[in-house]
């Protein structure tokens, strides 16, 4: 194992890996922006480096700022997180030139994932099921047309470079084509300096799923099972669960979508943790869309469900040593939920709401893990991603992870910034996430939904005090339930 490494990332994740280096006996050294001086990732490490200022552009994204800390603190190894770096085949490179382990995998593979249009084809080649389309990019339109006319139209334009929904379109007749191609193409180029697009047949209304992977440096690798991704808002995931409820119903899915990921995997001589993302549609037919060549934000929902540490495994892995989990030792035990808790205004279009976190209760007992990188007192920057916490529940069964995820939204308070915290307490009461309907749609849906039933539960209350006024029933104050969302929003205001 190592004996020192460096932290190249921030928030939550930083504090996560930094911990995971304390119980392997690593020297942790955590790196800061100028706005991250007081952090609770640079609290808990042993070591911190500062980068330069807040902008992750002068900070995080430095290659030459990373490995001149990592070289100055003696480190052997860094470990990217997600985001800023950990995608970057360049850094992954610089790392290796510079005599230090990148703890993931090699520049080569995440070169080749980078690009979603050769990831198409190696999955092709695998033999693993991809969205009919095309392999390469749209070189004309004529072709494009045609493309088209056999796929059948809605089809969807995607950028060649992209990732996130950047450059995508949807397309729904052929007059609408050329003017589509245009725009995805100039905003791929703007985005990723890369301007191909390619098509593929639109898949209605899909569920979201990935398979975590982990292989090692001696050709051993594993899958780890699904995690259920299909509530995003503009293509940022809010939250993740395992199992995904379609697997609990059909469980030869995990297997068919695992050996999927493998064979994907194994066909880029993949190392270190990955993870392939796939479109379920309503018939459970799944289509691999891209690999993530990096540890994933919500990790730690196939973490409860596995009983196995991915950060660790990452470790021993990029340390040469050989995964000793086989896959029939693999097993997947109750229920997790996460709900990724951003500082942001619910009320005003989930508006970044940085600024001091006055007080602050947080979640624990049974069942409950807290993934957070804020403290009270600490400012929460805007110049960075506004997650300052992801709060994931176990439980035997969905049902139970749901009331134990309710019970410790209704223990945190965070209070001085506005967050999205009370905005789960009410999916978690919603009937079609109760009965496990989850689709990309699952949010417009269910915010139509809300919009819909809003005066209705006026009405019903304008009813219910009516009826209450009626009977003159004196003395009836007690009858608030200890966690209405009034004593909530009472707590909170004169905790301000
Ligand atoms: C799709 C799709 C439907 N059909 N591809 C969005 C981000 C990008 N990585 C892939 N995305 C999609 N690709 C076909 N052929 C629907 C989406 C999509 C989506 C995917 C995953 C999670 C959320 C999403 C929200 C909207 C659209």
């Amino acid at each position: 194992m190592f004996r020192k490494v460096l932290v190249a990332n921030r928030g939550e994740i930083a504090v996560r890996i930094v911990r995971a280096l304390r119980e392997a006996g690593v020297v942790s050294v955590a790196v800061y922006s100028d706005a991250d001086r007081a952090s609770l990732a640079v609290l808990l490490a042993d070591e911190a480096a500062c980068l330069g200022p807040a902008p992750a552009s002068e900070s995080y994204l430095r290659i030459d700022k990373i490995v001149d800390a990592a070289q100055r603190h003696g480190a052997e190894a860094i470990h990217p997180g997600y985001g800023f770096l950990s995608e970057n085949a360049e850094f992954a490179e610089a790392c290796e030139a510079a005599g230090i382990v990148f703890i993931g995998p090699s520049a080569a593979a995440i070169r080749q994932m980078g690009s979603k249009t050769a990831a198409r084809t190696l999955a092709i080649a695998a033999g693993a099921p991809v969205v009919p389309g095309t392999e390469s990019a749209i070189d004309s339109l004529a072709n494009a047309k045609e493309t088209a006319r056999t796929l059948g139209y809605p089809v969807l334009l995607k950028a060649a470079a992209g990732g996130g929904g950047k450059g995508m379109r949807r397309v729904d007749r052929e007059a609408d084509l050329e003017p589509a191609i245009r725009d995805a193409s100039s905003e791929a180029l703007r985005a990723f300096q890369n301007g191909e697009v390619y098509l593929e047949k639109l898949v209605l209304e899909p569920r979201h799923i990935e398979i975590q992977v982990l292989g090692d440096r001696h050709g051993h690798m594993i899958h780890l099972g699904e995690r259920e991704c299909s509530i995003q808002r503009r293509h940022q995931k809010v939250i993740e669960e395992c199992p995904s409820p379609v697997m609990t119903d059909h469980p030869d899915l995990r297997q068919r979508m695992g050996d999927a990921a493998l064979r994907i995997a194994r066909a880029a001589n993949y190392y270190n943790a990955g993870t392939l993302e796939f479109l379920v549609d309503r018939d459970r037919n799944f289509y691999f869309l891209e690999m993530n060549t990096r540890l994933q934000v919500e990790h730690p929902v196939t973490e409860l469900v596995t009983g196995l540490d991915l950060v660790q495994w990452q470790l021993r892995i990029a340390a040469g040593e050989a995964l000793t989990v086989r896959q029939e030792d693999v097993r997947w035990s109750g229920s997790a939920i996460e709900c990724r808790i951003y500082a942001e205004d619910p009320d005003h279009q989930f508006l970044p709401s940085p600024g001091q976190i006055t007080r602050l209760s947080e979640p624990s007992g049974p069942g409950v893990r807290l993934d957070s990188g804020v403290y009270e007192g600490w400012t929460v920057p805007l110049d960075y991603d506004p997650l300052l916490a992801k709060l994931a529940v176990w439980a035997p069964t969905r049902e139970a992870a749901i009331e134990r995820m309710k019970r410790a939204l209704t223990e945190y308070t965070i209070a001085g910034i506005r967050t999205n915290r009370a905005f789960f307490g009410e999916i978690m009461d919603d009937a079609e996430f109760h009965a496990g309907r989850l689709s990309t749609a699952f949010l417009d849906e269910f915010f139509a939904r809300r919009k819909t039933h809003e005066p209705a539960l006026e009405a019903e209350a304008v009813a219910a005090l009516a009826a209450a006024l009626a009977q003159r029933k004196p003395n009836n104050a007690s009858s608030t339930a200890p966690t209405s969302q009034w004593l909530q929003t009472g707590r909170e205001s004169l905790l301000r």
